[in-house]
């Protein structure tokens, strides 16, 4: 046995964004993953993870459908493999032709990272800029662009919670113990359950695991949160139960809001939500009560009616009783990157997509309106599109005319590990080396008052082929023209005599606009081969830890950095240093006044464009009116053994491989069906078989499956489950920001009288 096959070596699991640190014993043959554990020097998790992450092996060696050369389709539909230099040349071709005829503008980017690898991703601006391509989007816009806005109109950033010292923790339509969200979720859930002091709220159609560990769960009817969040904030103000002295020194717009509020019809919107009156003005006087209330959102409500108003009143909740800024409340982290950082413009300001004219959050094009801004004579229609890291062939509403969209492109690029059911319909697809064969990172660091980056070294070399993806984007930004050896050539010298020449050289350099929009690719050209250990990818880290010094610069130095320049080179150096993860800032909570935007760094309590719809929910037909109709179909929901499409081999799942149909106990007895009987589930997208697990934790008239299974594979018992996507449409999205409305499916559910073979 060698050395390294005996050493536990630190990494992360990549399966959900906490990306808890792990450590990895490697077997004899160099390659398995022998042995996992949670690292318990990982400041965040502390030897924590939950039971995804000790089946890591699935990812790494799995039947997973690995690509290892770049591959090129042929005219009858099937794939050549090529070399690289080849791959290279005809992508910058293709590309450069279609910015010729059409524009740059007309290049679409999509994805840049799972829940485990944001690295890569990160590189994707400078491509994007050396073609001219300026639209953008990833899942995030599918997801959290309502809530992006809503906290930067409100707040001027990403908003999270402080779930672990807060007295009461209220969870809207997420489910962390099987989701996670926040570090050490399960272990946090049970020390509040246990804890006679602390209150847990839950408000979620389903009895989920969470819900089981509630003080209490507020089982509404599904898709009507806004009803019954609207009574609650209502409450608060019939009964005069809001901080006046902070709402005083810290928000402006409270007027406009208690006049919206007081037309709120508190009886009519329990009524509703099928909550009775005296259980919501109970939680309101709780939260009220309260010394502290931490809440997190999630997909119940950001993929469901009324998703970004849901958010408003949210955020609206514990604002009103002057939950922010204080310990177990809600803050504005730091961190390393601008990821969910929003302009909060007026929805009337916010920029447009060129075809649908949908409103883009965060840089972000809503992703349902992808497919109809490329299905489309529009002169502006996207051509060509790169997608990287992401399935949206699968995880995108309306899977069959997202398909279409993808074939209906000029040129289709994927950068993967796998060839997914994105990849089988492109025009290139690049193999990228694994999360474990490379320098990986994610941007998903929020913790507070201690925040956390980790930056990954390698935990075993890639198999001859793949390119990581800091270098693909580097080939191709090369190959564009956009990018000389004269542009280089002081950087390089620069890098040579040190970090403080190569500062201002690099200063210099993009003061250049030109090639300040390649800033990542000069910095892994340049910076990156003087880096240790052969972490190149992790240049463009650099430049984020000085743009994190002088964001935050109380944190970085509490956190043991110094200050000024010195204080950005030192937080690099440590975090090149921490394959355990370091902790980038320390920061205190009054320090949180000061990324509130606003100039007087107050509180901006009204949306006007929102508050309208309050009060004009009361004269929509209610959910679940619609007889043809009768079942919602909850469309992708997370469980024991799901992780988007990270892990393609179905064999990692322990239990739920089959992807079952969770439905009630009285919609089971009415229908006659036993477990594993099945299902015709009919959408207006389409239809699927599948079979049923009845269960009590679902309210008759709800039906739910799972995410992230039925993926064509290569492996025949792959594809075992139903894709969710083939079940939804685009067109279902809210009308604010476009985020889809997974949640709630309109559906019919019959029984299959014939009992299908399986297949
Ligand atoms: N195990 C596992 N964990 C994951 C992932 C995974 O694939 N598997 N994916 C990760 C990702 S990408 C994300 S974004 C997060 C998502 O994490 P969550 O949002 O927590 O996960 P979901 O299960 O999609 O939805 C949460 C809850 O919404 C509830 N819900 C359904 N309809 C309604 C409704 O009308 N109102 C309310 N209030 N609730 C409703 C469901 O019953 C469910 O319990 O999870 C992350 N963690
Ligand atoms: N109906 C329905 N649809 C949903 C959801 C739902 O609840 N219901 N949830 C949505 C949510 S919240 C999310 S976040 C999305 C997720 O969907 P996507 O954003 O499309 O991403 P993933 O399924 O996570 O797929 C990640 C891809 O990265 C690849 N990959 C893994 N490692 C690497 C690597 O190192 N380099 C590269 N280049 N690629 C790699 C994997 O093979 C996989 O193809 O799905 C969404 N879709
Ligand atoms: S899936 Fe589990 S082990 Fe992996 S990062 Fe998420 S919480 Fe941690
Ligand atoms: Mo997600």
């Amino acid at each position: 046995m060698t050395e390294t096959t005996e050493n536990w070596q630190p990494s992360a699991c990549i399966l959900c964004e906490c990306n808890c640190g792990i450590e990895i014993k490697l077997g004899t043959d160099g390659r398995s993953f022998e042995r996992i554990r949670g690292d318990k020097a990982h400041p965040a998790s502390r030897g924590y993870t939950c039971n995804k992450a000790l089946r890591l092996d699935h990812y790494q060696n799995g039947r997973n459908d690995r690509i290892t050369r770049p591959l090129r389709r042929r005219d009858d539909g099937s794939f050549e493999e090529i070399d690289w230099d080849t791959a290279i040349a005809e992508v910058a071709g293709r590309l450069r032709a279609v910015r010729d005829a059409h524009g740059g503008e007309t290049i679409f980017y999509y994805g840049g990272g799972g829940q485990g690898n944001h690295l890569g991703g990160a590189y994707s601006s400078a491509t994007l800029r050396a073609y001219g391509g300026k639209y953008r989007s990833s899942a995030l816009a599918q997801e959290k662009t309502g809530e992006f806005w809503v906290d930067a109109r409100m707040l001027g950033g990403y908003v999270r919670a402080d779930i672990e010292h807060a007295e009461v923790s209220l969870f809207i339509g997420k489910n962390p113990y099987q989701s996670h969200g926040f570090p050490r979720a399960r272990a946090v859930l049970k020390e509040i359950a246990r804890d006679p002091g602390r209150t847990m709220i839950v408000i979620d159609p389903v009895r989920t695991e969470t819900a089981e560990l509630a003080d209490v769960h507020l089982a509404l009817r599904p898709g009507t949160d806004g009803y019954l969040l609207a009574a609650m904030a209502a409450v608060l103000v019939e009964e005069d139960l809001l901080d006046h002295a902070w709402l005083a020194e810290h928000a402006t717009g409270l007027a406009e809001v208690i006049t919206t509020l007081r037309q709120v019809p508190v009886s009519r919107y329990a009524e509703l939500s099928g909550i009775a009156e005296d259980t919501v003005r109970d939680t309101a006087r709780r939260i009220a009560a309260a010394s502290s209330v931490g809440v997190l959102e999630d997909l119940g409500v950001q993929m469901n009616r009324d998703s970004t108003l849901v958010s408003y009143v949210e955020k609206l909740i514990w604002l009103l009783t002057g939950n922010f800024a204080r310990p177990g409340s809600q803050y504005l982290p730091s961190g390393l990157s601008p990821l969910g950082r929003d302009r909060g413009r007026h929805i009337d300001d916010v920029p447009r997509s060129p075809v649908a004219g949908a409103p883009i959050i965060s840089g972000l094009v809503p992703c349902n309106v992808i497919a109809e801004e490329i299905l489309t004579d529009h002169p502006g229609r996207y051509r060509a599109m790169i997608v990287e890291s992401a399935n949206p062939a699968h995880s995108l509403a309306g899977s069959a005319t997202m398909r279409q969209a993808l074939q209906a492109l000029d040129t289709l690029v994927v950068i993967d590990v796998a060839m997914t059911e994105t990849a089988r319909l492109a025009d290139y697809v690049l193999p990228a080396p694994t999360q474990y064969e490379k320098w990986e990172a994610t941007f998903f660091n929020f913790d507070f008052p201690r925040n956390i980056f980790h930056l990954r070294p390698p935990v075993l070399p890639a198999p001859e082929g793949p390119l990581p993806e800091p270098e693909i984007h580097a080939r191709l930004a090369e190959a564009s023209g956009a990018l000389t050896d004269a542009d280089l050539a002081p950087l390089h010298a620069a890098a040579a005599r040190g970090r403080a020449a190569y500062g201002a050289a690099f200063m210099a350099a993009t003061s250049d606009r030109r090639l300040a929009g390649l800033a990542p690719v000069l910095l892994y050209r340049t910076l990156g081969p003087t880096l240790p250990g052969g972490a190149a990818a992790a240049a463009v880290l650099w430049a984020a830890a000085h743009r994190c010094a002088a964001e935050n610069p109380d944190g970085v130095r509490d956190a043991g950095f110094g200050t000024g320049l010195e204080a950005g080179e030192r937080l690099f150096d440590a975090i090149l240093a921490g394959p355990h993860g370091v902790v980038i800032t320390e920061d205190r909570w009054d320090g949180v006044w000061q990324r509130v935007r606003d100039p007087g760094h107050r509180v901006r309590l009204a949306i006007p464009e929102l508050l309208g719809d309050l009060t004009a929910l009361a004269e929509r037909p209610a959910p679940g009116s619609d007889s043809s109709w009768p079942f919602v179909l909850t469309a992708g929901e997370r469980r024991a053994f799901t992780a988007n499409t990270i892990i393609r081999d179905p064999g990692w799942r322990r239990r739920g491989g089959d992807g079952a149909l969770r439905m009630s106990l009285t919609d089971a007895e009415r229908m006659l069906l036993s477990p594993g009987d099945r299902v015709r589930v009919t959408t207006p997208a389409g239809s699927a078989e599948i079979p049923v697990e009845p269960t009590d934790r679902m309210q008759p008239g709800h039906v739910s499956l799972p995410n992230g299974l039925g993926l064509a594979s290569s492996d025949p018992q792959g594809g075992a489950g139903t894709p969710p996507n083939e079940l939804t449409t685009a067109a279902h999205r809210d009308p604010w920001v476009g985020t889809p409305l997974h949640k709630h499916v309109p559906a019919r559910v019959e029984r299959c009288e014939v009992a299908a073979p399986r297949p």
